[in-house]
C-alpha cells in the first residue's frame, strides 16, 4: 500500500503504517469514528484534489468546471434523495464550519440561541463560552433531567417561553436517546425560532430508516459526513428552499473559498452507498450492537447514563468503579480497545480527566462484528478496567482483541 508516499517519504509512511496497524489490530469505540469504502477512499486521494472551483455547479468564478460541475450536482441529487431535504449545500468542510455558516446565515452577532450544554451532550458549536459560537451569540443551554439522564423537553418549552431564542439548536454528541423532533418544532414555533437539528452522530442512522428524521420538520438540518453515515469528513447543510439562499450565500463566500471537490465526490459515493438497501441493515446492526453492548456492560456493573441507548452511542458512568474517564481510556487504549473519556451530565471533575467514557457502535458494525463480539468486548472492557495497572493482564488481553480483529477485515487496509 501508498508505494509512492513509501519511496518519497518513509518517515511519514512509517507512520502511515502503523496506523492502518492500529485500526486492523484494535476494536474500534468511538462512537464518531467509522470505516469508509474503498471507493470514498479512492475519491479522497484522486486528482480532484487539484482543482479549484468557487461557486456552485453552472456559477462559478474559475474555468474548466464541466466535470467538476456534474460531480457536485450528484453529490446535492443524492443527499436531496437520501434524507428527503428541499434543499442541500454539499461544500462545508466539516461540522464546526457547517454550523458557523448557518449561524452566519440565519442570525445577526448577539442574537439569542439555545442549545444543549456541553457536558450534557452538547457541541462545542453549540454555544460553548470560550468557542466562535459562544462569543458572536447570546447561546443560553438546557440541560438533561439529572435522574433520568433523558432531555428534559419541559425545561426546554419553559427556557424558551422565557427568552424568546432567535433560534433552537437540536442534535448532540453525547447524548444516547432518541429525539423528539416534532415537540422541538412545536416549541420552535409557538415562540418564533428557526430550527436547527445537528445530526451529525446519528445521520446514518436516520438515512437507514431506524431512527426519526428532523427534515421534515426543521427548517435546517445539518450533519457531517464521516460518522454513522460513513462517508468522507466533511458536512452537508440541508434545508427548507426558502432559507436556501441564504445558506449558500453564508458557505460561499461568507466563509468558505473553494470547495474541496474531492470530498465532495466522497460524499456522493457515500450518499449512493447509504441509498442500497444494505445500508438499512448497517443502520439496524448499529443500533442492536449498542443496545447489546449497553446489556452485557450493565451485567457487568456499569452505570449508564440514562440507562441504556437508543441509538448507536452508549456513555458510562464509571463513578462506582473507582476510576476515571482517563485511566479507564489509558487501560482501553493498551488492549486495543479505543473510546473517548467524555463528561458526563453535571460532571464533578474536568473535561481533561471526567467521570465517563463514551463508545458507540458503527465502526464495528462495519467491520461485520455482531452481537456475540458485542459480548467479548464488554467482557474485555470489564477486564481491563478492573486490571488497569497489571500490564501482564493488560498485554495478554490485548492478544485477545487482536486475534478477534484479524476475522474482521477493514476496508482499504492491507496488512
Ligand atoms: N468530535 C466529534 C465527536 O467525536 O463527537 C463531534 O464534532
Amino acid at each position: 500500500m501508498y508505494d509512492h508516499i513509501k519511496n518519497q517519504d518513509p518517515e511519514l509512511f512509517e507512520a502511515m503504517k502503523k496506523e492502518g496497524e492500529r485500526q486492523m489490530e484494535g476494536v474500534e469505540l468511538i462512537p464518531s469514528e467509522n470505516y469508509v469504502s474503498e471507493a470514498v477512499l479512492e475519491a479522497c486521494g484522486s486528482i480532484l484534489t487539484n482543482k479549484y472551483s468557487e461557486g456552485y455547479p453552472g456559477k462559478r468564478y474559475y474555468g474548466g468546471q464541466e466535470n467538476i460541475d456534474v460531480i457536485e450536482n450528484l453529490a446535492i441529487e443524492r443527499a436531496k434523495e437520501l434524507f428527503g431535504a428541499e434543499h442541500a449545500n454539499v461544500q462545508p468542510y466539516s461540522g464546526s464550519p457547517a454550523n458557523t455558516a448557518i449561524y452566519f446565515a440565519l442570525l445577526e452577532f448577539g442574537d439569542t440561541v439555545m442549545g444543549l450544554k456541553l457536558d450534557h451532550g452538547g457541541h462545542i458549536t453549540h454555544g460553548l463560552p470560550i468557542a466562535f459560537s459562544g462569543k458572536a451569540y447570546n447561546f443560553i443551554q438546557y440541560g438533561v433531567n439529572e435522574e433520568t439522564g433523558y432531555l428534559d423537553m419541559d425545561e426546554v418549552y419553559e427556557m424558551a417561553k422565557e427568552q424568546r431564542p432567535k433560534m433552537i439548536v437540536a442534535g448532540f454528541t453525547a447524548y444516547p436517546r432518541d429525539i423528539d423532533w416534532k415537540r422541538f418544532k412545536e416549541i420552535a414555533d409557538e415562540v418564533g425560532a428557526i430550527s436547527m437539528a445537528d445530526i451529525s452522530h446519528t445521520a446514518g442512522l436516520i438515512a437507514g430508516g431506524v431512527l426519526e428524521s428532523p427534515v421534515p420538520y426543521f427548517d435546517v438540518v445539518m450533519t457531517t459526513t464521516h460518522k454513522t453515515l460513513r462517508g468522507p469528513r466533511g458536512a452537508i447543510i440541508m434545508c427548507k428552499e426558502k432559507f436556501a439562499k441564504d445558506i449558500d450565500r453564508a458557505v460561499f463566500p461568507g466563509l468558505q473559498g473553494g470547495p474541496h471537490e474531492h470530498a465532495i465526490a466522497g460524499k456522493a459515493i457515500a450518499f449512493k452507498e447509504a441509498l442500497q438497501p444494505e445500508f438499512k441493515e448497517y443502520a439496524l446492526q448499529i443500533k442492536k450492537n449498542a443496545h447489546h453492548l449497553a446489556e452485557e456492560l450493565k451485567k457487568r456493573g456499569f452505570k449508564l447514563v440514562s440507562d441504556g441507548t437508543d441509538t448507536h452511542l452508549i456513555l458510562a458512568d464509571l463513578t462506582n468503579k473507582d476510576i476515571s474517564g482517563k485511566l479507564a481510556q489509558n487501560a482501553l487504549d493498551a488492549v486495543g480497545i479505543t473510546l473517548n473519556k467524555n463528561t458526563i451530565p453535571n460532571d464533578p471533575r474536568s473535561p481533561f480527566d471526567p467521570s465517563g467514557i463514551r463508545m458507540g457502535t458503527p465502526a464495528v458494525t462495519t467491520r461485520g462484528m455482531r452481537e456475540g463480539e458485542m459480548e467479548k468486548i464488554a467482557e474485555w472492557m470489564d477486564r481491563a478496567i478492573q486490571n488497569s495497572e497489571d500490564q501482564n493482564n493488560l498485554n495478554s488481553i490485548k492478544e485477545e482483541v487482536e486475534a478477534m480483529c484479524h476475522q474482521f477485515p477493514v476496508p482499504g487496509i492491507k496488512i
